[in-house]
């Protein structure tokens, strides 16, 4: 039985929640509420030293490890279960190509703009939003021209590489302030695509916590 550290506002969370139940594996939540994270508690010296010294979730516990980085428990996990890593070694040199501008430009700036958005403790400055879209308008323009005309971002079917690009795609427009589903439409039809996934859900349906309204 698999353990999966997090809570429901976490896309990277939702990341490695959608490929367990894609590859029907029994898992458990254990649940970080959102207070405790906005309070800081992933960072102090206790839970770095017990669960995570990187001060993050998701964190996955099997086979007697305590794993952390979604992009390295997918390609675990893929790799054990034979599924969703690639078909071939072309395919899966592109897989890790997209788990790598995932956690770099795509998720990344896109979280950290949803998280000043929707939870963060003060109203964000201007500058720093406008910095942030700018590179989120990149990264988005880049997988929207890449997904016009293919079904999947590597290959004929879906991969960890769906799983972790699409994992903060399917939160409510109203906390980041986009719309992907409007703005993006080769994405959309994608997200739409991925839906079909064995398990699938919304992340406030797949993991603990409650939906908070936007702060800002
Ligand atoms: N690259 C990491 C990012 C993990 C991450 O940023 N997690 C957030 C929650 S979604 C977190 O725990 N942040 C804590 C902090 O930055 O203090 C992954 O994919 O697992």
């Amino acid at each position: 039985m698999y353990r999966l550290h997090g809570f429901s506002q976490s896309g990277n969370t939702y990341k490695v929640a959608l490929l367990l139940q894609a590859l029907e594996q029994p898992w458990v939540a254990v649940h970080m509420p959102i207070s405790d994270f906005a309070a800081g508690l992933q960072r102090s010296d206790e839970w770095r030293q017990d669960l995570n010294a990187m001060g993050e979730v998701p964190i996955l516990e099997a086979d007697g490890k305590r794993m952390t980085q979604s992009a390295a428990i997918m390609l675990y996990l893929s790799d054990k279960h034979g599924d969703f890593s690639g078909k071939n070694e072309d395919e899966r040199q592109e897989v890790l190509r997209w788990l790598f501008f995932d956690n770099h430009k795509f998720t990344s700036y896109f979280a950290t703009l949803r998280f000043m958005k929707a939870f963060g403790p003060t109203e964000p400055q201007p500058d720093v939003m406008k910095f942030l879209r700018g590179r989120v308008d990149n990264a988005y323009g880049i997988v929207e021209k890449h997904l016009a005309g293919r079904e999947y971002i590597v290959g004929g079917a879906p991969t960890i590489a769906d799983l972790s690009l699409c994992g903060y795609l399917y939160f409510p427009p109203e906390e980041s302030g986009y719309d992907v589903a409007k703005q993006y439409p080769a994405m959309a039809a994608w997200l739409q695509r991925l839906r079909n996934l064995p398990g699938w859900k919304l992340p406030y349906d797949l993991l603990p916590g409650e939906k908070i309204a936007p702060r800002w």
